[in-house]
């Protein structure tokens, strides 16, 4: 399965790597750090990336070319998506990227193979694991880039090492991106103690919303454009907020929805 993926970069010369809207550290991380290994190999990469950086984010170094609009011109023979279980969830330019050929690299349960060829490891911490395996036998030569790329990827995917899908490959790659220059406690600062104080009082409004049910072991809360507006946030904000409530010791079920404005939930 790797050699096709050889053959597929030996021969390219134009490559572009998607990932899914709403981006977490996995997408973000996996999709930069295979276009630094892309262009370090020579090739010209570019990330389709529908929405913004978040800006717990921003740390990352960043591939040159961040596209956040495709275009019917844009012609790419071989397109990688990354961490995104089904094709639309690359957000509008979904129908654009079938055009190449499709190599799809994941890790979720849900993914339904859209790909022309599929690395999908359901037992790996996160998308960046795979990856790491791909990289290392497309014999790219590991940049800090693309260390601190990976390693973000993999913290935030295994909540610092907190969920069950945490492997012991995980610390092993987290050990050699360490090695390459990677700093934990840096990476740890600004992922996770950067936030603005919007974020807290945004968080004030949605906790105040917590109700549980059956027994406490499901909690919903809300989250409404009203309290972005009036907090002077949006939707990139409360993605952890669901993992805040993950902590509270009577939740046996470890899903707690936060419903958005009523049209979906999360
Ligand atoms: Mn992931």
């Amino acid at each position: 399965m790797f050699q096709k993926i050889r053959d597929m970069v030996d021969q390219g010369g134009r490559f572009l790597v998607a990932t899914h809207i709403d981006p977490d550290g996995d997408a973000l991380g996996s999709a930069f750090a295979l276009a630094f290994a892309l262009k370090g190999l020579g090739k010209e990469a570019s990330v389709y990336l529908r929405d913004t950086i978040p800006y717990r984010y921003e740390f990352l170094p960043c591939p040159e070319k961040v596209i956040h609009q495709l275009s019917g011109e844009d012609v790419f023979e071989t397109v990688f998506v990354v961490d995104c279980g089904d094709l639309p969830r690359v957000g509008d330019s979904a129908e654009l990227l079938k055009k190449g050929y499709l190599i799809n690299i994941d890790h979720h349960t849900s993914n339904d193979y859209y790909g022309q060829l599929n690395i999908v490891d359901e037992r790996a911490s996160s998308t960046a694991e795979v990856l790491y395996l791909i990289l290392k036998a497309l014999d790219v030569k590991f940049s800090r880039e693309i260390a601190v790329n990976l390693y973000t990827a993999i913290l935030t995917d295994t909540g610092s090492f907190r969920y069950d899908s945490t492997t012991q490959r995980a610390f092993a790659i987290c050990e050699e991106m360490m090695v390459l220059g990677v700093v934990p406690a840096d990476v740890a600062k600004a992922v996770y103690e950067n936030h603005p104080k919007e974020r807290f009082h945004l968080l004030g409004l949605v906790l105040s919303t917590i109700e549980t049910y059956q027994g406490d072991q499901i909690a919903i809360a809300c989250v409404t454009e009203e309290m972005f507006r009036k907090t002077n946030t949006n939707r990139e904000f409360p993605t952890d907020l669901l993992k805040r409530s993950r902590r509270c010791a009577a939740l046996k079920w470890p899903a707690c929805s936060v419903k958005w404005d009523h049209r979906s939930t999360r």
